[in-house]
């Protein structure tokens, strides 16, 4: 991993040592060994997110951390997630508003759901299934104009508190959700459409209002999209979103949640081997390859008329 990729604020990092996942505190621009730690509580996302956050703070802050041992900051470092689930929100920015009007058949849910006090959430993906930084990440095989979302990522403890925020691409197909609002579960869910990373910086270093998101695409060593915009521009605050995916929703190790993309290229369809660069200022900066993800052909024609395979 390019540590350059990291923000220098501190951050908790999953880190590949000798084959094995390590939570790494990032600090001071080294990795280290919480694994090493003799508070237990320290050894991993799953057990430190069951914790409130001042207690997450006060073991991350405190005494002899930096004595712990080093990890090579050449390690490879994998996405900042172990069992939590990964939930998106959408239509947060007016360019998402927009973009989505002008393709769907459905446009109203959008204006509609801009404005109103209950925002859009959705299922992203399971931890495991999370596109590492570096690693590649997909457009379906039966999509034809599919786009990268580069989205401020916020992980919440058990109790729904902020403790830590990342870069997301929630990689998304239009066309599929632009047939219908209600196949959203399929342009947004299937293999490698969810990356994280590069790590998990602490809530407490970052004024989210004052991030700047930036997307490069690059195709064939050229660059043929570069946007920027600020999380000022989101029309919800994000610690209000993460509290609404836990109003009635438990998650005993916290959870991860995109806040939703304020850029959409507009004349842009992902293809394999485009490479994507998303930068938050003060996060980091997450790199993806992008890749065909197959499809088997598999149809459930509706039986309208008694008979099977057939719509009349
Ligand atoms: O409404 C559909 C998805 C919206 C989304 O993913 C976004 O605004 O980022
Ligand atoms: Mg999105």
């Amino acid at each position: 991993m390019d540590v350059n990729t990291l923000s220098p604020s501190p951050a908790l990092a999953r880190v590949l040592v000798e084959d094995r996942p390590v939570l790494a505190l990032w600090l001071d621009g080294r990795f280290r060994d919480l694994s090493a730690a003799s508070d237990e509580r320290l050894h991993g996302l799953d057990r430190l997110l069951t914790l409130p956050a001042r207690d997450i703070r006060r073991l991350l802050e405190g005494d002899g951390l930096r004595d712990l041992p080093e990890i090579d900051a050449g390690s490879v470092v994998l996405a900042p997630v172990e069992s939590q689930e990964v939930w998106a929100s959408g239509v947060t920015y007016r360019r998402s508003r927009e973009a989505r009007m002008d393709e769907a058949t459905v446009k109203d849910v959008y204006a509609l759901v801009y404005e109103a006090e209950r925002p859009e959430l959705f299922f992203k993906a399971a931890g495991w299934r999370v596109v590492p930084p570096g690693g590649d990440v997909g457009v379906r095989a039966d999509s034809t104009w599919d786009v990268p979302e580069p989205e401020l990522t916020v992980l919440s403890n058990a109790y729904g508190e902020v403790i830590a925020y990342t870069c997301g691409n929630d990689m998304s197909s239009r066309s599929i959700e632009g047939a219908n609002p209600l196949y959203l579960p399929q342009a947004k869910v299937y293999d490698a459409s969810c990356s994280l990373g590069p790590a998990a910086v602490l809530a407490w270093h970052v004024d989210p209002e004052a991030c700047e998101i930036e997307m490069r695409i690059e195709r064939d060593g050229e660059e043929i999209y570069a946007e920027s915009t600020r999380v000022g521009e989101m029309v919800r605050d994000p610690a209000e979103l993460v509290a609404v995916l836990h109003a009635s929703y438990t998650l005993p190790v916290g959870a991860w949640l995109m806040t939703g993309t304020g850029l959409v290229p507009p004349s842009y369809t992902a293809q394999p081997e485009d490479r994507v660069t998303i930068s938050i200022s003060g996060i980091g900066t997450l790199q993806n390859r992008v890749i065909r993800v197959n499809h088997s052909g598999a149809t459930a024609r509706p039986r309208l008329d008694g008979t099977p395979g057939s719509a009349s």
